[in-house]
């Protein structure tokens, strides 16, 4: 039985068929961002991610750049590495899908488990399979020209031998779950469109393809002429990554099911209908809580190399710095909704927001302290109490990381306004005692901001904490202007 004060936390496993994005980097440091708040308030924490690499779109990739399959997933999968460390990303895990030994046997007994129950079907199917979605498309999703509108290609007209998920069975109880909140869905907008999916009724999903037409993938256990489709091993990431199907399972019993999969509305019904539909046809709970959010378009427009809009986080990072971009996704983008990044309005509300708003409360109160000052104020800070404003929690609880980071922000211009009113600098010249007091209350109040940009960004909540315990201003501007 899984225990209450465990977090279990999930991105989705990203495609290393190219460079992340920025849309990968919102979903990761959202993430990020929930499960370091979790590790805060003394929660045992799990924080998974990583890529799926049984995709056929994988191998065309490693293709068209002249390289083995092997070496081009090693150096894609690098990448994301290299990205996540460079952003602050504290995952537990990083998981491979390619990883024989980690992943396949979870895939594997979840096969099993769905064979047992007799949800497994052999069937003749024909169909249009699109290599961009790495999923069968009907007549409707395509455009007037019969491509997907999402990647411009004609689907594959498909023939084959396939084994078939009844997911269809599972319909109505997937449904009672969603609506009654047992499995909960954020936001309402998401949950609605998942209802009006499962209110039409779910269809049986393939679930294999024939060995010879793929060059990855799971054996299907027992019929090693088929192999497992890609969303069916990609979805068992969560279980399989804790365990599930291998002896050393500790972790899958300590942390399943999982308390929240963090993934963008491109992917909702895969992970609202059939990973449910697995889950319950394999006896295994299901997630509390799945959080979708939007799209991050620029200018209005969706990133595009042709269109030359195409934002590279690798980039804005070696520009701007990791806690820059990540003040960005947390507070400039919503959830729930789509957002927008451009250039320009990177660089404004850095300058508005981080040069002058935090960076420069920080030099000023320290810099008051530091002449004035002579001790630093008595802070104490116990690690499993993160007793913080009740707006602040509630929002994170609510992983509403935009409205967390508004009321940080919202506390830096407070605190702007008091040294504004109260000018301790002059204040100090006839009053003494009564300009200290005020320094004072603004260097508790500059180590409470400094504590709630913890979970947000990491490395400026420590460059604040360690300024207020030294009672000195940084040597540096934590951010210059740009
Ligand atoms: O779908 N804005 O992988 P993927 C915001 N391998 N987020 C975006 C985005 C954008 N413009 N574009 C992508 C897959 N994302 C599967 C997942 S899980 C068992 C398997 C993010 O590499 C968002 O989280 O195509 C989206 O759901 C995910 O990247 C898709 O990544």
């Amino acid at each position: 039985m899984k225990d209450k004060n465990t977090f279990y936390i999930t991105t989705p496993i990203f495609y290393p068929n190219a460079n992340l994005h920025m849309g990968h980097a919102y979903t990761t440091v959202l993430s990020d961002i929930i499960s370091r708040y979790s590790k805060l308030t003394g929660k045992g924490t799990y924080f998974l991610t990583g890529s799926d690499e049984n995709a056929e779109k994988i191998v065309r990739a490693a293709k068209a750049a002249g390289k083995d399959t092997v070496d081009y997933l090693d150096e894609i999968t690098g990448n994301f590495k290299n990205l996540f460390s460079d952003l602050g990303i504290s995952y537990d895990q990083f998981i491979r899908t390619s990883d024989k030994e980690v992943h396949f046997p979870g895939a594997e007994e979840m096969w099993r488990r769905l064979s047992a129950s007799g949800d497994i079907e052999k069937r003749s199917y024909e169909g249009l399979y699109c290599v961009g979605h790495e999923s069968f498309v009907t007549e409707k999703d395509l455009d007037e020209d019969g491509k997907c509108p999402d990647h411009g290609t004609k689907p594959e007209v498909v023939k084959e031998e396939n084994y078939f998920f009844k997911l269809s069975k599972y319909t109505d109880k997937i449904r009672e779950k969603i609506e009654s909140g047992e499995l909960e869905v954020i936001p309402q907008s998401r949950k609605n469109e998942i209802l009006s999916v499962l209110k039409d009724g779910l269809e049986d999903v393939s679930f294999s393809r024939p060995a010879d037409k793929m060059s990855v993938g799971i054996p299907v256990p027992g019929d090693s002429t088929q192999k497992m489709y890609v969303w069916c091993d990609a979805l068992t990431n969560y279980v399989s990554a804790l365990g599930f199907g291998r002896e050393d399972d500790e972790l899958f019993k300590k942390f399943w099911p999982a308390d929240v999969h963090v993934i963008g509305k491109d992917i909702l019904r895969f992970h609202g209908a059939i990973w449910p539909g697995m889950l319950l046809s394999a006896g295994l709970p299901l997630p509390r809580k799945i959080l979708v959010h939007g799209f991050i378009k620029s200018g209005g427009k969706k990133m595009s190399k042709t269109l030359g809009n195409v934002i590279d986080p690798a980039e804005l990072v070696k520009e701007y710095g990791a806690e820059a971009v990540r003040y960005y996704l947390a507070r400039h983008i919503s959830p729930f909704e789509d957002g927008d990044i451009t250039l320009e309005k990177f660089k404004e509300v850095y300058n508005a927001n981080l040069a002058n708003g935090l960076g420069n409360l920080v030099s000023r109160v320290m810099k008051m302290a530091e002449k004035h000052v002579s001790e630093y104020p008595n802070i104490s800070e116990s690690a499993n109490n993160y007793e913080l404003s009740k707006g602040y929690r509630d929002a994170m609880e609510e992983y509403n990381i935009q409205k967390a980071s508004d009321i940080v922000w919202m506390r830096i211009s407070k605190a702007d306004e008091k040294i504004q009113e109260t000018q301790p600098f002059k204040l100090v010249k006839t009053d003494k005692e009564k300009a200290v007091q005020i320094i004072k209350e603004m260097v508790i109040e500059l180590y409470t901001i400094g504590r709630m940009l913890n979970p947000i960004m990491p490395e400026t909540s420590k460059i604040i904490k360690e300024a207020v315990k030294a009672n000195k201003k940084p040597d540096e501007p934590i951010f210059p202007r740009k």
